[in-house]
């Protein structure tokens, strides 16, 4: 594989969560230098000025969150031109509309964009369909081409990915309305009674087959809801009985080195509810599994 350096990009932004906490998220991972150990790979890891919002903020959300997703996207897409592996820690969820907008941008209108969606929730809520009107319940719809303008025509109108494109890992808690708009688009979602079933190796190579089957290339975001909250507390939203962390790592560790691997993003970490910063340690491992040694 060609060198990369990683090029982390902080989001210090919870204006699309109900808890803001993992605002703080990103800066504490590199203020505690949890990823240290990885700055020694191939060209390096270096960490970008966190993504922020406007000042002052807006008072719609919809608005704060437009202007650091729009922020987000430009780094992401600059970051990718210049030939750095882009490695987004978020801040909310809702930051994903800026990371894949800006990779699709730097891909063109005719490149498909395949995803993998690690997640206890869906996220393909639009505003309309909102119980919570929390933005980082929304992402997944908005790239997909559904919901409010002012988000799914970050970096350009219309859908960033192609239903067939995208697949859902880990998914527990949902409501009606997001799980029928998927189920409309045919999305492959891999629920959490599958992941047990099967196993997470097996589920996770089946869906990296899907996503790179008709793409150019294809990124993970990975929210760490995912995780069972008795293993990873350091998240907002925690649902009992998800992912363990060494099954992940050891699943991620599939796309190491895979060269259609565009970018990651990992998000909704929350340093206030992470006691002894286990979750912080959870960032460290799902990224030394896809870009350590
Ligand atoms: N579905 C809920 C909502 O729309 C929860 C979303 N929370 C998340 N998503 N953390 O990943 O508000
Ligand atoms: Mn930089
Ligand atoms: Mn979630
Ligand atoms: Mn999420």
């Amino acid at each position: 594989m060609v060198p990369r350096r990683i090029a982390v990009i902080g989001v210090a932004s919870g204006h699309g969560a109900g808890d803001p906490g993992c605002q703080d998220g990103s800066e504490v991972v590199r203020a505690l230098r949890f990823l240290s150990d990885l700055e020694t790979i191939d060209d390096g890891l270096h960490w970008d000025e966190p993504v922020r919002a406007a000042q002052p903020v807006p008072r719609d959300p919809v608005d704060a969150v437009q202007g650091v997703v729009t922020r987000l996207a430009d780094s992401v897409g600059g970051h990718l031109e210049h030939g750095d592996f882009p490695l987004v820690i978020g801040g909310d969820h809702s930051c994903a509309i800026g990371t894949w907008s800006g990779v699709k941008r730097v891909l063109g209108a005719e490149a498909r964009l395949g995803l993998i969606w690690i997640d206890a929730h869906m996220d393909s809520h639009t505003v309309a369909t909102s119980q919570t009107r929390n933005i980082h319940g929304m992402p997944l719809a908005s790239l997909l081409g559904h919901g409010d303008p002012r988000l799914t025509g970050v970096a350009g109108a219309g859908a960033k990915l192609l239903p067939e494109d995208v697949c859902l890992i880990g998914v527990r808690s949902f409501e009606s309305d997001e799980a029928v708009l998927l189920k409309q688009l045919g999305v492959r979602v891999y629920f959490m009674h599958e992941v047990r079933r099967r196993g997470l190796a097996e589920v996770f190579a089946e869906a990296l087959s899907r996503v790179g089957r008709h793409t150019r290339g294809y990124g993970i975001s990975i929210d760490l809801d995912a995780l069972d909250p008795a293993e990873e507390p350091g998240v907002g939203t925690p649902v009992p009985g998800g992912l363990l962390r060494a099954d992940l790592t050891d699943a991620l560790a599939l796309a190491h080195g895979d060269e259609k691997l565009l970018a990651v993003e990992i998000v909704e970490y929350n340093p206030y509810r992470d006691d002894g910063f286990v979750t912080a340690r959870a960032i460290h491992d799902l990224c030394q599994s896809l870009i350590g040694i």
